[in-house]
């Protein structure tokens, strides 16, 4: 079982031993009460105290097992709170590190709770599109008060253990004990050992000067705050029960919420999601233990609005940078623009101007490759143009020092060429950043086929320091995100071509839960830039059939907001999209020169192309190895590319639609004599697994 027993003079010490992070699966539930069982009936133990192992007291309820019989299978949680409770002996939890979700609730089941400062304390089940189900919110609200605890419990928020037990008329916790805990907590128990009744937390009341009020409240700012997401609301439901119910009947209540909330997609897209962030941090050959190299300074090529941003990164996470541009007004511009960006945040209280002195403090410039002599990375953000590249790392390959990890932020370009501008390709790697780079959370590492496992394994420890999800792409053109939304982009032309306006477009995935649809967001980014790239790749694939019609837009001038017009008109200095009836008269006159009727075309079948369209790239993606698991496609377009989270990405969309209705979808758009046939044979991994009735996941 997953937690021992030990006697310590009258003391019965269960510890949770489930490592990471003591998650509450069967085996250490069985270990709970088989210790509570055993105190019982041991005369010589007069109290029990209950600890974690490790790093935690215990993460909560192990996730892993949701969708299992094991999260029910006896004792199931609430039957293990219930026995320690209703124990004839009182039991006192021993809590440091880590307290959260089921382990809280563990916690407050017990009579008396010592806590080591520092200890993170949270019920984060909301975050899992759930609500804490194992009595959280009829108890804690009897130890920490409405306010509080409605607050903990429906943001997930985490809270520092010193500053809840500093709260005036707090019960949560009855002693902060610094050094061992354990000790403190036997202590404490041998004190207490024969005081009688046992409290019980269950049995204290929730009081508050006007609870209706403040839960109406409660329910307009949580309701405004979650649009998409049920869980929010459902907490403040089950917290209303707490004041307004008996203990038992207020349990029933958390009990029917909880397993309704637990079918909800958008709990099995944020669960999905939850192990999707952590798994794109293992490279399946690169072992979690390979040695990393020391990175104490970054170098930038490129003071333009990517090497910037890319520069900020570092500077926020204290790491000194040395940006390097080939003309000092370039340089100067740069240099100003990172000033700018950060006075921008001192104006908005997000940072202190001492902040800012201290970055700025870290970053220097110069116009020779020679003073980037001694750094252990750069990374280079020029012109997307090969031959710029190659003057650039034929340079650095000069300067750098050996073992220095050559970087490109390159987009498009093949990152296995760059690296053969150097002798050294084993240290060449692609650093993807998307802009704005110091606000993107997506990075993608690409890893060229000679980039070496310990550069891989620092750029992700790097990565994830400057707060980045990253996720390791193969080289091919695009890598995962870019690659996949071409056959996104395709489409949303196909449909212009078919009958469909771009607003009408923009608003179906809008309302699918994308924050821009594709012709919003071509008007923002630039629609001339696509144009660059579909120039250079068309030539280097003339047969690849798509529309025209974003040509014929960039052909009348009409890059986006930057020209005032786009696919949408604009007001000068606005950015409100307002439907353009010269864009619909391109498209009628482009429609009559191609022979196309133009036909109604349902939300639905926008959407599913769409999503299709990167579903069935991605599982392409996979199967070449470009990716490694389906669940980093997911977060990279979760982070990335704006991905609704409550859908949990394209590969989980899929597998809750059904992988089979997925292949079913794309043969009828395969019989669309206006849509691209050949792109809708459904990849070879996505037909085997609808084939096997199996998911991505
Ligand atoms: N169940 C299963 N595995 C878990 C886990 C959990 N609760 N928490 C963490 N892990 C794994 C994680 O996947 C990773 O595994 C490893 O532990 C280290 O995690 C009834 C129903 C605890 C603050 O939501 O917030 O209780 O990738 O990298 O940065 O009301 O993990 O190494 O194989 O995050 O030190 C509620 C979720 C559950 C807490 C530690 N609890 N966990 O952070 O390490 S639902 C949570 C965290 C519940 C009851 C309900 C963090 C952490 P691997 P890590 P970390």
């Amino acid at each position: 079982m997953s937690a021992t027993y030990e006697i310590r003079g009258p003391v019965a010490v269960i510890t949770l031993t489930n490592p990471p992070v003591n998650g509450l699966g069967l085996s250490t539930r069985k270990g709970i009460t088989d210790g509570i069982e055993r105190a019982q009936n041991d005369a010589a133990v007069k109290a029990v105290v209950i600890t974690g192992a490790g790093k935690a007291f215990s993460g909560g309820a192990d996730i892993r097992e949701f969708g299992s019989p094991l999260a029910y299978a006896s004792p199931d949680l609430l039957s293990v709170i219930a026995a320690v409770e209703a124990s004839s002996k009182p039991v006192v939890a021993a809590i440091q590190s880590v307290v959260m979700g089921g382990g809280l609730e563990l916690a407050l089941g017990c009579h008396y709770r010592v806590v080591a400062p520092g200890t993170q304390v949270a019920l984060p089940e909301v975050k899992l599109g759930l609500l804490p189900g194992a009595g959280g919110t009829q108890r804690l609200p009897r130890v920490l008060g409405l306010e509080t605890a409605l607050n903990l419990i429906a943001s997930g928020d985490t809270a520092k253990s010193e500053q809840l037990a500093a709260l005036p008329g707090q019960k949560l916790f009855d002693q902060v004990a610094d050094g061992d805990v354990v000790a403190a907590a036997i202590a404490f128990a041998t004190n207490v050992a024969d005081r009688r009744p046992l409290p019980r937390v269950r049995d204290l009341k929730v009081v508050h000067t006007d609870a209706e009020a403040y839960l109406q409240f409660a329910r307009n700012t949580v309701g405004a705050m979650s649009k998409n997401f049920p869980a929010p609301l459902q907490c403040v439901e089950a917290v209303a029960a707490s004041i307004n119910k008996p203990f038992d009947a207020g349990m029933q209540v958390e009990r029917e919420i909880f397993s309704a909330l637990m079918l909800t997609p958008e709990s099995r897209a944020q669960r999905h999601m939850f192990f999707a962030e952590r798994a794109a941090s293992k490279i399946p050959d690169v072992p979690a233990d390979t040695p990393v190299r020391t990175i104490a300074k970054v170098g930038v090529i490129g003071a333009g609005t990517m090497g910037g941003g890319i520069a900020m990164n570092f500077l926020n996470a204290g790491i000194p940078v040395t940006i390097l541009e080939t003309k000092q007004d370039a340089l100067d511009r740069g240099l100003a623009t990172v000033r700018k960006n950060y006075e921008a945040q001192v104006k908005k209280g997000k940072l202190t101007q001492e902040k800012l002195d201290q970055r700025l403090a870290l970053l220097s410039s110069t116009l020779a490759y020679d003073d980037l002599k001694d750094v252990d990375l750069v990374i280079e953000a020029v012109f997307e143009d090969i031959n710029v590249k190659a003057q650039v790392f034929k340079a650095l390959d000069e300067v750098c020092k050996p073992g220095a990890i050559l970087a490109s932020n390159t987009s498009t370009l093949d990152v296995d060429k760059i690296a053969a501008f150097t002798k050294r390709p084993q240290d060449v790697v692609g650093m993807h950043f998307f802009s704005p780079a110091n606000v993107m959370k997506l990075l993608e590492v690409v890893r060229g086929a000679k980039t070496a496992k310990d550069v891989l394994a620092t750029v992700m420890q790097l990565g994830k320091k400057i707060r980045k999800t990253c996720v390791v792409s193969g080289v091919c053109d695009g890598f995962i995100g870019n690659r996949m939304i071409e056959q996104y982009s395709r489409q949303a032309g196909f449909l212009l071509d078919e009958g469909a306006s771009p607003q009408q477009v923009d608003k179906a995935v809008e309302k699918f839960g994308f924050a821009m649809g594709p012709f919003r967001m071509g008007d923002l980014a630039g629609n001339d830039i696509g144009w660059y790239i579909r120039k250079r790749r068309y030539i280097e694939q003339p047969d690849m059939r798509y529309s025209k019609s974003a040509d014929l837009l960039c052909e009348l001038g009409r890059y986006g907001q930057k020209t005032s017009a786009g696919w949408y008109d604009y007001v000068p200095g606005k950015r409100d999209a307002i439907p353009s009836p010269v864009v619909a008269e391109m498209l009628e006159k482009h429609r009559a020169a191609l022979g196309i009727a133009p036909r109604r075309i349902s939300d639905e079948e926008i959407v599913q192309r769409l999503v299709y369209a990167l579903v069935n790239e991605g599982a392409k993606i996979v199967e070449e190895g470009i990716a490694s698991k389906a669940s980093d496609i997911d977060m990279v377009y979760l982070a990335g590319y704006g991905f609704p989270l409550h859908r949990g990405g394209p590969m989980c969309y899929a597998d809750t639609q059904g992988l089979f209705n997925v292949v079913a979808a794309m043969k009828r758009f395969a019989k669309n004599p206006n849509d691209d046939a050949s792109f809708w044979v459904p990849a070879p991994l996505l037909a085997k697994l609808a084939d096997e009735g199996k998911t991505f996941s």
